[in-house]
Parts: C-alpha cells; structure tokens; sequence
C-alpha cells in the first residue's frame, strides 16, 4: 500500500496531505516536514517552516593566502562557467591576512572579501561557510590547482548526491612533486580505511556541497583537518557522496602553505577522534556495517538477531512495521515493510536501499490502529524510560490476531551483565551506556500478556538478549 496512505498526524491520528514539501494533518492544520524525502511525523518535535534564505544558486567559496596573480583568474573563470551553466551565483573570498595584492585582486573580480579572524585553513573554511547563502556551495583553491572548467561536471551530479568531490584519487590523477603523491596517497587511503568511508579522496578541497546538509554540523578542525572532518560527519548523518574522476594540476603562481609534515601530522591527529565518532552507535551505517563487522562476536550477535526475527515472521514479507528499524539489515531485508526511527540520520542513509520510511517516535507512532499484521521492535525498549507506554502503542498499530516481535536484553541473567560490561571497555560509546531500563524476560512476558497478546515463543542470543513472539488477542 502507498505509505502516504498508512500515515496518520501523531497528534490527531488523522489523514496527512502531502502540500509542496509538507504534509499537512486533515483535522488540525499542523504540518510536518519531509525531511530529504522521508516523512517526519514526530508530535513533540516543533517545526516551522523553514524561510528559504538562498540568495543565489551556488555560492562560489576561496581560501587565499598570498595568491596574487591566481585568484583574479579563478575568480573569473569559474564565474564565467556558472554563467554558461545559467546559474546564480556570488563569489566569497577569506583571506589569511596576504600582504601581494590578493585582497584587490579578488574585489576587483567582484568577490565579497573578509579577512579570516582566527588563524589556519579551517578557522577560514568555517569563517567562509558562514557568509555562503547559494542553495549549492562550490569550494576551490586559488592556485589553478582547480580547472574551472571541471566544474561542469560537478555541476552535473549535483542532484545525486549532498557533496560532490572532484577527486583525485577515483579514477583521476595528480601531478605533484613525487613525494607530495606519495604521502597524500597513503594518507588519503590510510584514513579511508580507518574511517571506513567509501571515497578515495578525503583530502581534496574541490566540492560542491549541497548547503543545507551543512547546517547542523559542527566543525572543529583548526588546519586542512576540517576537510576530511566535514566529509565524515557528513558521511555519519546518512548524506551521500560522490566522486567524479578530476586531473590536479601543479599550482600557478606563489607557494604553497601545505607544510607535508604539518599537513599530514593536522589529518593523523583527527584520525582518532574521528574514528570514534564513526564507530559510534549514531552513525548513520551503524547497524548494517555491524552485520558485517570484522569483531566475530559483533557479527556473530547481528546475524543471530537476524536469523532470530527474519525466522519468526514465518515467510511473511510485508504488512510489517519495525519499530527502531536503524540502518538495520533486518529492514534492509523486507522492502515490503515500514521502518520507523527515531533517527533521520539513519533512515537517510537507508534511503539508499529502502522506500518505505518514516521519521517517528514510539509514543506516538503515526498510524491507525490495527494497521499491521506483524510490529517487529528490537533494541528498543532497553533505551526509553516508559516500557508499558511504549508496548502499548506497539500494540495499538497492530491487527487482531496480528504479531509483535520484541527483543531486548535480558538482564535477570548473569550472560547479558558480564557481555555489557566486556562490551564497555571494548566499544566505549557504544550501546552499553545508553541502556536505561534494565528490563527482564519474565518481566516482559508478564507485561506484554498482561496488555491483551498470548506468548506464542520465543529464541536468545547466548541466554543474553531475548526475543519474544505474542500473538494480539482477536
Ligand atoms: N584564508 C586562508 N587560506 C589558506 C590558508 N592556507 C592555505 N590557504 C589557501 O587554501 C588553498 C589551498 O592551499 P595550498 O597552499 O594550495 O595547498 P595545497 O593545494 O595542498 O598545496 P600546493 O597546491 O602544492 O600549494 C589555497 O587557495 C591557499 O591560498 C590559510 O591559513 N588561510
Ligand atoms: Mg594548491
């Protein structure tokens, strides 16, 4: 079924019609977003429409230092390109306190010009992000690094991903000093690596981003370490990324203020941090890339899981609501079914392999009553205070006779306990802190009989996590 027509407003549980960008609730007027096509429909979240503040098309940004006699020439020809693409655009200009003529150059180019505050290549991106007001941002270098004319083809992807790279290293070239390639090359593929992120060029600076996907990301990076900090952060947030094979060219006039060492001690020093943050349970591939995880027992638990509540669905294959459906294989698995989180991170990044998804929360999930034949909600209940509100509602959506798949951890055991504590030190961050309602298998047999089901069975991953199967009452 279309699933415009199985979504109800969260607040009157009534029609939604789908205005422009918006969906509209039929009774109250209140309207939701649809956040990069997926429906938000979340009652406690407040949502005003957002006043478009795009100035132009594309906002062309340039970091310079000291490149007289480069950036007049940049300036001009990429400006002369967006033209011929029919583009709006405007030109903005940080600069690093140059002392040739850079300023002049570029205001006579018709650049907006600021002189960066803090110091640094990153101090500067930031400052620059700030002053971009185009729907798209376009960033080049100064030195003719960046052919304009290579923007064309950047252009040209921009409606199929968040960031566009001109990249180097996928399927392009470079020409640079020979030791320069060899150190950008084992950097670029070092950090790739670590950070798992499916792009060959992390430290290219020529891209175009789409500037909304930038508006909630904070950025801390002081040196040309922003770069790659933003393209994973971006990466997290479940936004995607492409790369258009680009041939690099050696710079025109000046120097360049890539000191090797400095350059690639600034990337080395944020690997760390970042790959915490990509490890985390919030990043957007979390689940999916866990099913897959090189750690046996994370891979072997995922797989459980899986094989667990794939199996209790008994060859049904739609009319199936996951509640908390993270970028999880499970959901990746039914296409027919509806995923629901409370995550947007994780369902843009699903967005990629599922249809049917919506933004939403358990306490007020945005259907009818008995909507669905099977609730699948695993991993869930563990990490939100009110479990009978929330089985509750699970069973509220669910058809008579219809089943509710439930799992969790057990904690009346010793199994769970000892894992999560071996699991803290190995993963910090990972989910052992955030489970808040240390919840038992006899307890929520008891509770989820109690609210009107019948316990059909159910399975464990090593005595430890539970996985319940009740049938509601007819
Ligand atoms: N505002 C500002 N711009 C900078 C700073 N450092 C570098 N840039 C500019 O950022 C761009 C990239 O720097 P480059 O020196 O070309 O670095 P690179 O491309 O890695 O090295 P080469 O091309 O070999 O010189 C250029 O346009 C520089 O002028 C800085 O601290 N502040
Ligand atoms: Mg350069």
């Amino acid at each position: 079924m279309n699933l415009l027509k199985l979504l109800k407003s969260p607040c009157h549980r009534a029609d939604l019609e789908l205005k422009g960008n918006e969906l509209v609730c039929t009774e109250s007027g209140r309207k939701y977003p649809v956040i990069d096509g997926v429906p938000s429909l979340i009652a406690e979240h407040s949502y005003t429409p957002e006043t478009v503040d795009d100035e132009c098309d594309v906002s062309v940004l340039i970091l310079t230092r000291d490149e007289a006699g480069n950036i007049g020439k940049q300036l001009e020809s990429t400006a002369k390109i967006l033209k011929s693409l029919g583009a709006t655009y405007q030109l903005v200009v940080i600069d690093g306190h140059s002392s040739d003529g850079t300023v002049e150059e570029a205001l006579s180019a018709g650049a907006k010009v600021e002189r960066q505050s803090e110091p640094g290549y990153g101090n500067a991106f930031r400052e620059g992000l700030n002053l971009c007001r185009g729907t798209w941002i376009l960033t080049l270098d100064a030195d003719g690094s960046h052919d304009p004319n290579f923007v064309r083809a950047v252009w040209a992807q921009r409606n199929n991903a968040e960031v566009v790279i001109a990249s180097r290293y996928a399927g392009g070239d470079a020409k640079m000093p020979y030791s320069r390639m060899l150190t950008s090359k084992l950097l670029n593929t070092f950090m790739s690596r670590a950070l798992s992120l499916p792009v060959k060029d992390l430290s290219g600076g020529y891209r175009l981003y789409r500037r909304a996907a930038l508006s909630d990301i904070e950025l801390n990076g002081r040196d040309f370490n922003v770069l790659i900090e933003l393209l994973t952060k971006l990466y997290l947030k479940g936004y995607q990324i492409r790369e258009v094979p680009f041939f690099y060219k050696p710079r025109g006039e000046g120097r360049s203020k890539a000191a090797l060492i400095r350059f690639a001690l600034s990337y080395l020093g944020s690997c760390w941090r970042l790959w915490r943050l990509r490890n985390s349970i919030e990043a957007a591939d979390y689940d999916g890339r866990a099913y897959r995880s090189l750690i046996y027992p994370q891979r072997y638990w995922q797989q459980k899981r899986f094989s667990i509540i794939t199996g209790m669905l008994d060859g049904q294959w739609d009319d199936i609501l996951d509640v908390g459906c993270g970028s999880s294989k499970i959901i990746q698995f039914l296409p027919g079914a509806v995923g629901l989180d409370f995550n947007i991170g994780k369902l843009r990044y699903l967005r990629r392999y599922h249809t049917r998804l919506v933004h939403g929360s358990i306490f007020g999930l945005p259907f009818a009553d008995e909507s669905f034949e099977t609730v699948i909600c695993s991993q869930v209940i563990e990490h939100i205070p009110d479990t009978t509100e929330a089985v509750s509602e699970l069973l509220r959506v669910l058809k008579p006779g219809g089943r509710l798949i439930l799992g969790t951890p057990d904690y009346a055991g010793w199994q769970w306990p000892i894992i999560e504590r071996i699991y803290e030190r190995v993963i910090p961050g990972g989910y052992a802190e955030e489970h808040i309602t240390h919840l038992t298998r006899d307890g929520m047999v008891n509770l989820v009989e109690s609210l009107g089901t019948t316990y059909l069975g159910e399975d464990f991953i090593l005595k430890a996590e539970w996985v319940g199967l009740f049938q509601k009452h007819k």
